[in-house]
């Protein structure tokens, strides 16, 4: 969802690097490669690592907290239906034509009320959210929930990624995987687009 569906990947990063700085340090772009697709406590053990400081798990959850009240204040203020990335929609509106199943696998726990805020959830037949999974991407647990919940078989699912992990658990799960990004960065990827006006139903069918 965040960086594949809409651009809410941006405002994560944002409340990430807002929270280093309180801690003295910072992050940038080419590190949060690292957190896409990451559930919100392994990004935290990532950060501290990063920056070399270590805390005990009560204080981890202080700061996840924060993160995640600073991350819900921009959705808020921020956010409306424009972040649904180009071409979505469309591309969303003739799989439902075509009676293609659909899911979202997302590690964020806020997976559900990004979609509600953002007016797509009549697009999909199952969400699996972060409060739903306990094995971070790359491993599977998120698509092979989410294959489980529509009824298909995992070799027939055709997954759609922005994160190094996520194309990674997307293959764990012996899914066809389209990076949705830069192919240098989605290595593992079947095959990468930049955007989803690049898709097509037609172009699908080529390519899985
Ligand atoms: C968590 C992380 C985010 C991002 C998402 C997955 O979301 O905190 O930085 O990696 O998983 O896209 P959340 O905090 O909403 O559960």
């Amino acid at each position: 969802m965040d960086g594949v569906l809409v651009s809410t990947e941006i405002y994560h990063f944002k409340a990430w690097k807002r929270l280093t700085e309180t801690l003295g340090f910072s992050i940038d772009e080419k590190f949060n490669e690292n957190l896409k697709g990451v559930s919100r406590s392994v990004c935290i053990d990532l950060i501290l690592k990063h920056g070399g400081l270590e805390k005990t798990q009560e204080e981890k959850d202080v700061l996840a907290a924060q993160k995640n009240e600073w991350f819900l204040e921009y959705v808020n203020t921020e956010i409306t239906p424009s972040n649904v990335y180009p071409g979505v929609i469309n591309f969303l509106e003739t799989l439902k034509q075509k009676g293609y199943k659909t899911a979202i696998g997302s590690a964020s726990k806020n997976a559900p009320l990004l979609v509600e805020k953002l007016g797509i959830k009549k697009y999909f037949d199952a969400i699996v959210d972060g409060n739903m999974i306990t094995k971070a991407k790359p491993n599977p647990e998120v698509f092979l929930k989410g294959a489980e919940l529509i009824g298909v078989n995992p070799q027939n699912c055709v997954v759609f990624e922005d994160a190094i992990s996520g194309v990674e658990a997307a293959k764990n799960g012996g899914m066809f995987c389209i990076g949705v990004g830069s192919a240098e960065i989605l290595k593992k990827a079947d095959f990468c687009i930049n955007s989803f006006t690049q898709m097509s139903l037609e172009r699908l069918n080529e390519l899985a």
